[in-house]
């Protein structure tokens, strides 16, 4: 029986944590787990057989850093493990599962590794692993999803083995990169893996509280690996507070919930997996229910087709827009951000994106579209081309599962569309045309659609995934056409039990007051079941209308969203203003139209009212969205960079008074800690009023500037720290400096900090912000 067998009927149960056991057994910290197993290969079986013997049906391969991007040797490493594994299977019904783990690097744009060059760091893994001869490859501990769709196209492009995939969640249920768990199930089940879930994180009294929506989402089986409880540290050892028997417990209420695959992660021994596997003896698993809802997502967003209507933002395309064919033939980027921003501000739930236009290349600039969209905006995308080419590359570097525009009934079309979207996951929108052309009546549409639904099962894409547009002609050249569509909306729905979509502002072409006749056509076609619109959210009439329907049809809670939209007076406004500040640039991460502000700005505004006016108050805006959780790392990141884009172009328009050197300082960011804008603005301020800095950077050491001091003789550090956890580090090395020579005078800067923790860690200042420290430094001075 192969795993995907067993998994149909039974419970599987994976290994615990290895990292803890080979400590036991010798490993230095510091020591690479991976060497073993060719140095200890006798250890690292002896660790497998415990489980084996412990009951684990599934063993994972001492591989977890086994990457090009972390070691040379990838081959032999896997190769030996996967043996090293495979001699412990003892009977029928154990497996052994090539472990992939994080390549340890960001992704772009948070940090420098580009997505295709993750496929290929994990493809060499996953070659080694499938020519080695496991059975099953688990991609786990991921905190970030586009470095999860990495490691499976990788294991998709470089072996046929079956896939399971876990993630790591934090206290709030989500991903340090924001995914929450409906865009995760959805991105991962339509990437094809066989089982899904959660591993590491928190224990698993912590991480139960969290497996009711993981199954209330998934289709196929879900895994949960937790560690042996939150891991703390007893004499320099890391330690585990949950016993065997407490682990039991909670596993055994996750088996309960519908979990199917249980295992352990760090600090879990074979005696937690022996628990757990005595506790399931004989029983069997709750049935994995499929759903039937029709999902998208972004790589933070779930988009589900529910009660009420999508609404897809139509503004990224070219079709009868002149600004917008201008701007894409200017290579003009800003443009489509700005339109991005503007649409999900004014409420759209998706934005379509098509750059088409014959002379420029589609392939280059769709792939470059989403990649700049997905960086500023959360919203889950709708790639819209007719170019499979450009498809696929956008498809393949799409953060999340993207909605394709379109398919239509053409073999042409099927044959090359759906391939893809079987390949990177995907919903798709299926136009009812074909060779024939658009059929004049419902039922002739209706074929069309159930045609391609029928293709699209066959390529095994499941049909909630297929969302048919029966296409709306313009009234103006056909009176019947709008009637024709409502009629195959209803048609199609009931017959097919499948998901529709319009793109509706056909519909009115040709006519004067355009939005009268859409909208109207708009509220017909809700009433008669409209699930998705691609429509223009500026549009004050269709916003009125989308608003109004949702609350007569008791979809709008208390009518709260209508009654926010009404006294907002978007109705009036909708349309009009995207004016976008700088501080908003900051916010919203928009590189260019930061730098465009500034240099405005520059002009009319003392650099310094810049910074405290809008710089600084933006990232306190961002600050305060993700300390409660409302933004992610990747908002805080764009947000950072964007500033710092201000920032470059404030600097070069602040003079250093070069006239003559009014003291030397030296400063840095101190160890752990890597924030460093407000030291950078402190530097340049202090170079502005004629002093000599020495920067010495961030993730600063006491020894380091310790050193520094010594060699150069300065008198006068500052010191920058940001977090809670980096003010002992600054402690420490303000200590260090005065062990040194006790007349060097420090002052301290950085939100975390006062002016009483100032005195308390021996600072001679606390520095509020730049010019404070220019006032400082004039008084040590004397100048
Ligand atoms: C931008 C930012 C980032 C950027 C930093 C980019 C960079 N190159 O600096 C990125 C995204 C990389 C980042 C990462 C992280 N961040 Co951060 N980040 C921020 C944010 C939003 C703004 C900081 C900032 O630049 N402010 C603007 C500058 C101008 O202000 P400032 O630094 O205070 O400087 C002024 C004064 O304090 C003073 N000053 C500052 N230094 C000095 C030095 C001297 C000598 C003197 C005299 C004066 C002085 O003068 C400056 C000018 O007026 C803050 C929130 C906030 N409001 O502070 C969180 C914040 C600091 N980050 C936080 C966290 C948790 C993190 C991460 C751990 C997140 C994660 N999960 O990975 C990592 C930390 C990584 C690490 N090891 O350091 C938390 C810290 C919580 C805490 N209490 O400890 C904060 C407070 C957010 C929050 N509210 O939760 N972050």
């Amino acid at each position: 029986m192969n795993i995907l067998e067993k998994l149909k009927t039974d419970f599987v149960i994976f290994d615990g944590g290895m990292g803890t056991l080979l400590q036991e057994r010798g490993l230095k910290p510091g020591q690479s787990p991976e060497e073993w197993n060719i140095t200890n290969s006798d250890i690292i079986t002896s660790i497998h057989r415990s489980y084996f013997e412990a009951g684990a049906n599934v063993v994972t391969t001492n591989t977890f850093g086994a990457n090009p991007l972390k070691i040379n040797n990838v081959d032999e490493v896997v190769f030996a493990a996967v043996q090293n594994a495979k001699r412990a299977v003892y009977k029928e019904g154990q497996y052994v599962a090539l472990d992939i783990g994080p390549t340890g690097k960001l992704l772009k744009p948070l940090g420098d590794l580009d997505f295709n060059d993750a496929v290929n760091a994990f493809g060499v893994t996953v070659r080694a692993g499938d020519k080695a001869g496991c059975d099953l490859i688990i991609i786990e501990t991921m905190n970030d999803p586009y470095e999860m769709k990495a490691a499976i196209l990788a294991a998709k492009e470089n072996s046929s083995l079956p896939i399971f995939a876990t993630f790591v969640l934090d206290e709030g249920g989500k991903t340090m990169t924001g995914c929450d768990i409906p865009s995760m199930v959805a991105m991962l089940e339509s990437l094809g893996v066989s089982a899904l879930g959660v591993n590491c994180s928190l224990g698993a009294d912590k991480l139960k509280e969290f497996v009711p929506e993981i199954i209330a989402n998934a289709s196929v089986p879900v895994i949960v690996n937790p560690n042996a409880g939150i891991p703390c540290i007893h004499d320099g050892k890391t330690c585990f507070d949950s016993t065997p028997d407490d682990f039991y417990i909670h596993m055994m209420d996750i088996a309960k919930m519908g979990a199917r695959v249980l295992g352990g992660c760090c600090g879990t021994t074979p005696e937690h997996i022996r628990k757990v596997a005595q506790g399931l003896e004989g029983s069997e698993p709750k049935a994995v229910e499929k759903k039937s809802f029709t999902v998208v997502s972004s790589y933070s967003k779930a988009c589900i087709f529910d009660k009420k209507v999508i609404l897809i933002g139509e503004r990224i395309n070219p079709t009868g827009k002149s600004k917008f064919k201008a701007a894409l033939r200017e290579n003009n980027m800003d443009y489509i951000i700005s339109e991005a921003v503007g649409q999900e501000e004014c409420g759209a739930d998706m934005l379509d994106v098509n750059v088409g236009l014959p002379e420029i290349d589609e392939v280059d600039f769709l792939t470059r579209a989403v990649k700049e969209i997905q960086s500023v905006s959360t919203l889950p995308l709708q790639i819209d081309t007719s170019d499979p080419k450009a498809l696929e590359s956008a498809m393949r570097i799409y953060n999340g599962k993207p909605l394709v525009n379109s398919v239509n009934g053409k073999e042409e079309s099927m044959s090359a569309v759906l391939p893809l979207v079987k390949k990177y996951g995907g919903a798709v929108i299926a136009l009812t045309l074909d060779e024939g052309g658009i059929p004049d009546t419902a039922e002739g549409r209706y074929k069309i659609a159930e045609k391609i639904v029928k293709r699209a099962e066959e390529y095994g894409i499941d049909r909630r995934d297929i969302i048919v547009d029966p296409l709306c002609l313009t009234v103006s050249s056909d009176k019947n056409a709008p009637r024709v569509t409502l009629d195959s909306i209803k048609l199609i729905k009931d017959g097919l039990k499948v998901k529709v979509s319009l793109g509706i502002s056909n519909v009115s072409f040709g006519l004067p007051n355009r939005d009268f006749i859409t909208s109207t056509f708009f509220s017909l076609a809700l009433k008669d079941g409209l699930d998705a619109v691609i429509m223009n959210p500026y549009s004050t009439e269709m916003m009125k209308i989308y608003h109004a329907y949702n609350a007569l049809m008791g979809i709008d809670e208390n009518c709260a969203e209508y009654i926010n939209f009404a006294s907002d007076k978007k109705a009036e406004t909708v349309a009009a203003d995207t004016g976008i500040t700088l501080e908003k640039a900051i916010i919203k991460g928009l590189k260019n139209d930061a730098k465009n502000i500034t240099k405005q700005l520059i002009l009319t505004t003392p650099p310094l009212e810049i910074v405290n006016n809008c710089i600084i108050s933006a990232l306190d805006t961002v600050g305060e969205a993700y300390e409660k959780g409302a933004s992610f790392l990747p908002q805080l990141l764009m947000s950072a960079e964007t500033a710092n884009v201000a920032f470059d172009i404030i600097k070069e328009n602040i003079k250093k008074d070069e006239s003559s050197n009014k003291g030397d300082i030296i400063i840095a960011t101190v160890k752990g800690d890597i924030h460093d804008i407000g030291k950078n603005i402190v530097k340049v301020i202090l170079q502005n009023y004629g002093y000599t800095v020495h920067d010495l950077g961030k993730d600063v050491s006491p020894e380091t500037i310790v050193e520094y001091a010594k060699k150069t003789g300065i008198k006068l550090v500052g010191l920058s720290a940001l977090m809670t956890t980096t003010v002992p580090s600054m402690e420490k090395t303000i200590n260090q400096l005065k062990s040194f020579d006790s007349s060097i005078k420090i002052m301290v800067g950085g939100a975390v900090l006062t002016p009483e923790y100032a005195e308390m860690i021996n600072a001679d200042k606390y520095a509020k912000d730049a010019m404070e420290a220019v006032r400082y430094a004039k008084y040590i001075y004397n100048n």
